[in-house]
Protein backbone atom coordinates (compact mmCIF):
# COMPACT_ATOMS: atom_id res chain seq x y z
CA UNK A 1 0.00 0.00 0.00
CA UNK A 2 2.43 2.09 1.08
CA UNK A 3 4.01 1.47 -2.65
CA UNK A 4 1.33 2.75 -4.22
CA UNK A 5 0.87 5.72 -2.02
CA UNK A 6 4.54 6.69 -2.79
CA UNK A 7 4.14 6.37 -6.99
CA UNK A 8 0.86 7.82 -6.93
CA UNK A 9 2.54 11.01 -5.46
CA UNK A 10 5.28 10.81 -7.69
CA UNK A 11 2.70 10.66 -10.71
CA UNK A 12 0.41 13.66 -8.97
CA UNK A 13 3.18 15.86 -8.55
CA UNK A 14 4.75 15.32 -11.59
CA UNK A 15 1.52 15.72 -13.61
CA UNK A 16 0.94 19.22 -11.49
CA UNK A 17 4.02 20.35 -12.13
CA UNK A 18 3.39 20.26 -16.04
CA UNK A 19 0.04 22.19 -15.78
CA UNK A 20 -0.13 25.63 -17.41
CA UNK A 21 -3.77 26.97 -17.34
CA UNK A 22 -6.55 26.71 -14.88
CA UNK A 23 -9.07 24.42 -16.70
CA UNK A 24 -6.46 21.78 -16.86
CA UNK A 25 -5.78 22.40 -12.84
CA UNK A 26 -9.68 21.96 -11.90
CA UNK A 27 -9.45 18.70 -13.91
CA UNK A 28 -6.17 17.56 -12.66
CA UNK A 29 -8.10 18.12 -8.98
CA UNK A 30 -11.22 16.32 -9.61
CA UNK A 31 -8.99 13.19 -11.02
CA UNK A 32 -7.05 13.08 -7.80
CA UNK A 33 -9.22 14.65 -5.20
CA UNK A 34 -12.59 14.82 -6.15
CA UNK A 35 -15.28 12.60 -5.15
CA UNK A 36 -13.93 9.61 -7.26
CA UNK A 37 -10.41 10.82 -7.22
CA UNK A 38 -7.31 8.37 -7.20
CA UNK A 39 -6.56 9.61 -3.46
CA UNK A 40 -10.14 9.88 -2.27
CA UNK A 41 -10.65 6.25 -3.76
CA UNK A 42 -6.86 5.54 -1.29
CA UNK A 43 -8.48 6.71 1.60
CA UNK A 44 -11.62 4.66 1.09
CA UNK A 45 -9.21 1.28 0.69
CA UNK A 46 -7.28 1.90 4.14
CA UNK A 47 -10.35 0.65 5.95
CA UNK A 48 -10.12 -2.94 3.84
CA UNK A 49 -6.12 -3.21 4.90
CA UNK A 50 -5.23 -5.72 7.56
CA UNK A 51 -5.29 -3.87 11.03
CA UNK A 52 -1.39 -3.67 11.31
CA UNK A 53 -0.45 -2.24 8.31
CA UNK A 54 -3.81 0.46 8.77
CA UNK A 55 -1.95 3.07 10.77
CA UNK A 56 0.84 3.42 8.66
CA UNK A 57 -1.01 3.51 5.43
CA UNK A 58 -3.72 5.96 6.75
CA UNK A 59 -1.20 8.17 7.75
CA UNK A 60 0.59 8.42 4.82
CA UNK A 61 -2.72 8.41 2.52
CA UNK A 62 -4.11 12.02 4.56
CA UNK A 63 -0.24 13.15 4.12
CA UNK A 64 -0.63 12.64 0.50
CA UNK A 65 -4.16 14.39 0.50
CA UNK A 66 -3.08 17.40 2.58
CA UNK A 67 0.20 17.47 0.79
CA UNK A 68 -1.68 17.50 -3.12
CA UNK A 69 -4.27 20.07 -1.00
CA UNK A 70 -1.57 22.26 -0.63
CA UNK A 71 0.53 22.42 -3.89
CA UNK A 72 -3.06 22.38 -5.64
CA UNK A 73 -3.85 25.71 -4.03
CA UNK A 74 -0.29 26.97 -4.34
CA UNK A 75 -0.48 25.71 -8.33
CA UNK A 76 -3.64 27.53 -8.52
CA UNK A 77 -2.68 31.03 -7.42
CA UNK A 78 0.75 30.66 -9.43
CA UNK A 79 -2.08 29.95 -12.44
CA UNK A 80 -4.14 32.71 -11.33
CA UNK A 81 -1.41 35.46 -11.69
CA UNK A 82 0.03 34.12 -14.90
CA UNK A 83 -3.22 34.78 -16.48
CA UNK A 84 -3.63 38.29 -15.10
CA UNK A 85 -0.03 39.15 -15.78
CA UNK A 86 -0.88 37.63 -19.72
CA UNK A 87 -4.81 39.33 -20.08
CA UNK A 88 -2.86 42.57 -18.70
CA UNK A 89 0.08 42.43 -21.05
CA UNK A 90 -2.73 41.76 -23.76
CA UNK A 91 -3.99 44.89 -23.42
CA UNK A 92 -0.99 47.18 -22.27
CA UNK A 93 0.22 49.56 -24.77
CA UNK A 94 3.86 49.36 -25.96
CA UNK A 95 4.96 52.78 -25.19
CA UNK A 96 8.48 51.58 -26.85
CA UNK A 97 7.13 51.85 -30.38
CA UNK A 98 7.38 53.88 -33.13
CA UNK A 99 4.81 56.66 -33.08
CA UNK A 100 2.65 56.84 -36.43
CA UNK A 101 3.19 60.20 -37.97
CA UNK A 102 -0.17 62.71 -37.96
CA UNK A 103 -0.74 63.32 -41.96
CA UNK A 104 -0.45 67.37 -42.01
CA UNK A 105 -1.93 68.81 -44.98
CA UNK A 106 -0.91 72.07 -46.53
CA UNK A 107 -2.96 75.35 -48.36
CA UNK A 108 -3.62 74.43 -51.92
CA UNK A 109 -1.55 76.41 -54.20
CA UNK A 110 -4.36 78.52 -55.52
CA UNK A 111 -5.38 79.40 -51.86
CA UNK A 112 -1.54 80.45 -51.03
CA UNK A 113 -1.81 82.67 -54.47
CA UNK A 114 -5.09 83.76 -53.18
CA UNK A 115 -3.97 85.02 -49.96
CA UNK A 116 -0.89 86.73 -51.33
CA UNK A 117 -2.61 88.73 -53.93
CA UNK A 118 -4.99 90.09 -50.66
CA UNK A 119 -2.25 90.43 -48.67
CA UNK A 120 -0.56 92.66 -50.98
CA UNK A 121 -3.71 94.88 -51.87
CA UNK A 122 -4.74 94.90 -48.09
CA UNK A 123 -1.30 96.75 -47.98
CA UNK A 124 -2.12 99.26 -50.32
CA UNK A 125 -5.66 99.93 -48.59
CA UNK A 126 -7.79 97.63 -49.87
CA UNK A 127 -10.26 95.57 -47.70
CA UNK A 128 -11.96 92.40 -48.33
CA UNK A 129 -15.69 91.63 -49.69
CA UNK A 130 -17.26 88.46 -50.63
CA UNK A 131 -20.42 87.97 -52.47
CA UNK A 132 -22.57 84.95 -53.37
CA UNK A 133 -21.61 82.40 -56.08
CA UNK A 134 -24.77 81.75 -56.94
CA UNK A 135 -25.97 85.17 -58.51
CA UNK A 136 -28.77 86.91 -60.31
CA UNK A 137 -28.67 87.40 -64.35
CA UNK A 138 -28.79 91.07 -63.58
CA UNK A 139 -26.17 91.43 -61.24
CA UNK A 140 -23.50 89.23 -63.38
CA UNK A 141 -24.62 91.06 -66.77
CA UNK A 142 -27.49 93.64 -66.64
CA UNK A 143 -26.78 95.94 -63.84
CA UNK A 144 -23.06 95.67 -65.29
CA UNK A 145 -24.43 96.96 -69.17
CA UNK A 146 -25.05 93.83 -70.57
CA UNK A 147 -28.70 93.50 -71.46
CA UNK A 148 -30.36 90.77 -72.89
CA UNK A 149 -28.87 89.64 -76.27
CA UNK A 150 -25.96 91.76 -75.68
CA UNK A 151 -22.99 89.43 -77.73
CA UNK A 152 -21.13 90.26 -74.72
CA UNK A 153 -23.19 87.31 -73.17
CA UNK A 154 -21.63 84.99 -75.77
CA UNK A 155 -18.03 85.16 -73.81
CA UNK A 156 -19.22 83.77 -70.61
CA UNK A 157 -22.12 81.37 -71.03
CA UNK A 158 -22.33 80.10 -68.08
CA UNK A 159 -24.56 77.28 -65.90
CA UNK A 160 -28.08 78.49 -65.47
CA UNK A 161 -29.97 77.37 -61.77
CA UNK A 162 -33.21 75.74 -62.50
CA UNK A 163 -36.47 77.53 -62.52
CA UNK A 164 -38.53 79.05 -61.08
CA UNK A 165 -36.89 82.20 -60.90
CA UNK A 166 -37.71 85.11 -58.95
CA UNK A 167 -38.67 88.67 -60.05
CA UNK A 168 -35.15 89.59 -60.35
CA UNK A 169 -34.58 87.38 -63.27
CA UNK A 170 -32.83 84.16 -63.92
CA UNK A 171 -30.18 82.77 -61.28
CA UNK A 172 -27.07 81.68 -62.44
CA UNK A 173 -23.45 80.77 -61.70
CA UNK A 174 -21.15 83.81 -61.80
CA UNK A 175 -19.15 84.26 -64.73
CA UNK A 176 -16.90 86.74 -63.09
CA UNK A 177 -16.10 88.76 -60.08
CA UNK A 178 -17.49 91.94 -61.37
CA UNK A 179 -20.84 91.38 -60.03
CA UNK A 180 -19.74 91.79 -56.50
CA UNK A 181 -18.81 95.22 -57.45
CA UNK A 182 -22.39 96.65 -58.20
CA UNK A 183 -22.97 94.68 -54.43
CA UNK A 184 -20.03 96.36 -53.23
CA UNK A 185 -21.65 99.49 -54.48
CA UNK A 186 -25.23 98.72 -53.09
CA UNK A 187 -23.74 98.36 -49.81
CA UNK A 188 -21.09 101.39 -49.52
CA UNK A 189 -20.84 104.87 -50.20
CA UNK A 190 -17.43 106.42 -51.88
CA UNK A 191 -14.38 105.87 -50.82
CA UNK A 192 -14.28 102.28 -51.84
CA UNK A 193 -11.54 100.48 -51.82
CA UNK A 194 -12.30 96.68 -52.20
CA UNK A 195 -11.11 93.16 -53.25
CA UNK A 196 -13.44 90.45 -53.75
CA UNK A 197 -12.02 86.43 -54.48
CA UNK A 198 -14.49 83.78 -55.79
CA UNK A 199 -14.85 81.41 -57.31
CA UNK A 200 -16.32 81.95 -60.81
CA UNK A 201 -17.79 79.41 -63.71
CA UNK A 202 -17.60 79.11 -67.24
CA UNK A 203 -19.07 76.85 -69.98
CA UNK A 204 -15.84 76.75 -70.92
CA UNK A 205 -13.96 73.72 -73.20
CA UNK A 206 -11.24 73.34 -70.95
CA UNK A 207 -7.69 73.38 -72.17
CA UNK A 208 -4.31 73.81 -70.38
CA UNK A 209 -5.35 77.27 -69.58
CA UNK A 210 -8.90 77.14 -69.28
CA UNK A 211 -11.21 75.70 -66.62
CA UNK A 212 -14.80 75.56 -65.83
CA UNK A 213 -14.38 76.58 -62.22
CA UNK A 214 -11.49 78.71 -61.25
CA UNK A 215 -10.51 82.16 -59.30
CA UNK A 216 -10.92 86.09 -59.73
CA UNK A 217 -9.87 88.71 -57.68
CA UNK A 218 -11.63 92.10 -58.60
CA UNK A 219 -10.74 95.30 -57.62
CA UNK A 220 -12.89 98.12 -57.16
CA UNK A 221 -11.66 102.08 -56.22
CA UNK A 222 -14.43 104.86 -56.04
CA UNK A 223 -13.87 107.88 -54.82
CA UNK A 224 -13.69 111.67 -55.92
CA UNK A 225 -10.90 112.40 -58.77
CA UNK A 226 -9.83 108.57 -59.14
CA UNK A 227 -7.93 108.01 -62.66
CA UNK A 228 -6.85 106.08 -64.71
CA UNK A 229 -3.30 106.83 -63.03
CA UNK A 230 -4.37 105.25 -60.34
CA UNK A 231 -5.16 102.30 -61.90
CA UNK A 232 -1.63 101.81 -63.75
CA UNK A 233 -0.28 102.93 -60.50
CA UNK A 234 -2.28 100.16 -58.34
CA UNK A 235 -2.00 97.45 -60.34
CA UNK A 236 2.12 97.84 -61.61
CA UNK A 237 2.78 98.21 -57.80
CA UNK A 238 0.73 95.01 -57.57
CA UNK A 239 3.01 92.99 -60.44
CA UNK A 240 6.47 94.21 -58.89
CA UNK A 241 5.27 92.89 -55.77
CA UNK A 242 3.89 89.93 -56.33
CA UNK A 243 6.62 88.94 -59.11
CA UNK A 244 9.57 91.26 -58.70
CA UNK A 245 10.76 95.02 -58.79
CA UNK A 246 12.04 94.16 -62.70
CA UNK A 247 8.72 92.91 -64.31
CA UNK A 248 7.63 95.26 -66.90
CA UNK A 249 4.30 95.84 -67.33
CA UNK A 250 2.09 97.05 -70.37
CA UNK A 251 -1.31 98.27 -70.55
CA UNK A 252 -3.54 98.21 -73.69
CA UNK A 253 -6.98 98.85 -74.79
CA UNK A 254 -9.60 96.38 -74.16
CA UNK A 255 -13.50 96.03 -74.05
CA UNK A 256 -15.55 95.25 -71.47
CA UNK A 257 -19.20 96.86 -71.22
CA UNK A 258 -18.91 97.60 -67.75
CA UNK A 259 -15.39 100.29 -68.12
CA UNK A 260 -14.97 102.69 -70.51
CA UNK A 261 -12.04 103.04 -71.31
CA UNK A 262 -11.33 99.42 -71.20
CA UNK A 263 -7.73 97.77 -71.02
CA UNK A 264 -6.24 94.68 -70.25
CA UNK A 265 -2.90 94.31 -68.39
CA UNK A 266 0.03 92.22 -69.48
CA UNK A 267 3.38 91.75 -68.08
CA UNK A 268 6.73 90.96 -69.53
CA UNK A 269 7.16 86.74 -69.44
CA UNK A 270 8.55 85.69 -66.56
CA UNK A 271 9.80 82.66 -68.09
CA UNK A 272 12.09 83.98 -70.95
CA UNK A 273 12.36 87.03 -70.15
CA UNK A 274 10.45 89.27 -72.53
CA UNK A 275 11.95 87.44 -75.73
CA UNK A 276 9.56 84.79 -76.17
CA UNK A 277 8.81 81.81 -75.52
CA UNK A 278 6.23 78.73 -75.91
CA UNK A 279 4.49 79.92 -72.81
CA UNK A 280 3.86 83.57 -73.85
CA UNK A 281 3.30 82.68 -77.75
CA UNK A 282 6.71 84.34 -78.51
CA UNK A 283 5.20 87.96 -78.17
CA UNK A 284 7.32 88.55 -74.43
CA UNK A 285 4.07 89.30 -72.99
CA UNK A 286 1.76 87.39 -70.60
CA UNK A 287 -1.38 88.86 -70.25
CA UNK A 288 -3.39 88.80 -66.32
CA UNK A 289 -6.35 90.75 -66.17
CA UNK A 290 -8.98 93.14 -67.71
CA UNK A 291 -9.55 96.40 -66.29
CA UNK A 292 -10.81 99.98 -66.97
CA UNK A 293 -12.94 103.29 -65.25
CA UNK A 294 -16.20 102.04 -64.39
CA UNK A 295 -18.46 102.95 -66.58
CA UNK A 296 -20.73 105.81 -65.64
CA UNK A 297 -24.50 103.94 -66.12
CA UNK A 298 -22.83 101.45 -63.89
CA UNK A 299 -22.23 104.02 -60.82
CA UNK A 300 -25.43 105.51 -62.17
CA UNK A 301 -26.84 101.88 -61.99
CA UNK A 302 -26.04 102.20 -58.16
CA UNK A 303 -27.00 105.38 -57.31
CA UNK A 304 -23.64 107.07 -57.38
CA UNK A 305 -23.35 110.37 -59.38
CA UNK A 306 -20.67 109.84 -61.59
CA UNK A 307 -20.23 113.74 -62.46
CA UNK A 308 -19.00 113.91 -58.44
CA UNK A 309 -17.50 110.05 -58.72
CA UNK A 310 -15.08 108.41 -60.76
CA UNK A 311 -13.86 104.79 -60.09
CA UNK A 312 -11.50 102.13 -61.55
CA UNK A 313 -11.84 98.20 -61.13
CA UNK A 314 -9.98 95.06 -62.61
CA UNK A 315 -10.62 91.43 -62.54
CA UNK A 316 -7.53 89.28 -62.61
CA UNK A 317 -7.32 84.74 -62.48
CA UNK A 318 -5.88 83.74 -59.75
CA UNK A 319 -4.78 80.26 -61.26
CA UNK A 320 -3.33 82.09 -63.99
CA UNK A 321 -0.99 84.13 -61.66
CA UNK A 322 -0.39 80.99 -59.73
CA UNK A 323 0.81 79.53 -62.69
CA UNK A 324 3.26 82.55 -63.60
CA UNK A 325 4.51 81.97 -60.31
CA UNK A 326 5.32 78.69 -59.98
CA UNK A 327 5.74 78.19 -63.86
CA UNK A 328 3.16 75.96 -64.35
CA UNK A 329 2.59 74.99 -67.70
CA UNK A 330 -1.28 73.63 -67.25
CA UNK A 331 -4.30 74.80 -65.06
CA UNK A 332 -5.84 71.50 -65.10
CA UNK A 333 -3.14 70.42 -62.23
CA UNK A 334 -4.47 72.16 -59.91
CA UNK A 335 -7.86 70.59 -59.70
CA UNK A 336 -6.90 67.39 -60.70
CA UNK A 337 -6.29 66.20 -56.86
CA UNK A 338 -2.88 64.38 -57.67
CA UNK A 339 -1.30 64.78 -54.37
CA UNK A 340 2.45 64.50 -56.70
CA UNK A 341 1.63 67.75 -57.69
CA UNK A 342 0.00 68.83 -54.71
CA UNK A 343 2.55 68.12 -52.32
CA UNK A 344 5.20 70.36 -54.04
CA UNK A 345 3.49 73.38 -52.89
CA UNK A 346 3.43 72.73 -48.85
CA UNK A 347 4.14 75.72 -47.08
C1 LIG B 1 -12.67 93.77 -66.53
C2 LIG B 1 -12.84 95.12 -66.28
C3 LIG B 1 -13.19 95.50 -64.99
O1 LIG B 1 -13.46 96.83 -64.70
C4 LIG B 1 -13.32 94.56 -63.98
C5 LIG B 1 -13.10 93.23 -64.25
C6 LIG B 1 -12.79 92.84 -65.53
C7 LIG B 1 -12.60 91.41 -65.83
C8 LIG B 1 -13.86 90.75 -66.38
N1 LIG B 1 -14.91 90.65 -65.40
C9 LIG B 1 -13.51 89.36 -66.86
O2 LIG B 1 -13.95 88.36 -66.29
N2 LIG B 1 -12.65 89.31 -67.85
S1 LIG B 1 -12.03 87.96 -68.46
O3 LIG B 1 -13.07 87.13 -69.00
O4 LIG B 1 -11.02 88.31 -69.39
O5 LIG B 1 -11.40 87.22 -67.24
C10 LIG B 1 -10.46 87.87 -66.41
C11 LIG B 1 -9.37 86.91 -66.04
O6 LIG B 1 -9.93 85.72 -65.49
C12 LIG B 1 -8.57 86.44 -67.24
O7 LIG B 1 -7.56 87.36 -67.54
C13 LIG B 1 -8.03 85.13 -66.76
O8 LIG B 1 -6.91 85.36 -65.95
C14 LIG B 1 -9.15 84.60 -65.89
N3 LIG B 1 -9.98 83.63 -66.59
C15 LIG B 1 -10.98 83.88 -67.46
N4 LIG B 1 -11.53 82.74 -67.91
C16 LIG B 1 -10.87 81.73 -67.31
C17 LIG B 1 -9.88 82.30 -66.48
N5 LIG B 1 -9.04 81.54 -65.77
C18 LIG B 1 -9.19 80.21 -65.86
N6 LIG B 1 -10.11 79.59 -66.62
C19 LIG B 1 -10.96 80.30 -67.35
N7 LIG B 1 -11.87 79.69 -68.07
Amino acid sequence: MLERIKSLREKAIQELEALTDSTSLEEWKRSYLGKKGLVTQLLRQIGSLPPEERPKAGEAANLLRDELTQLYEEKASAIKEAERLQAAKAQAIDVTLPGRRPQIGALHPVTQTLREIIEIFSRMGFGVYEGPEVEWDDYNFGLLNIPPEHPARDMWDTLYIAPPYGKEGNMLLRTHTSPDQIRVMELMRPPIRVVVPGRCYRHEATDASHEWMFYQVEGLAVDKGITMAHLKGVLTTFVREMFGKERKVRFRCDYFPFVEPGADMAMDCIVCGGKGCRVCKFTGWLEILGAGMVHPQVLRNVGIDPNIYTGFAFGMGVERIAMLKHKIDDIRYFYANDLRFLKQFRA
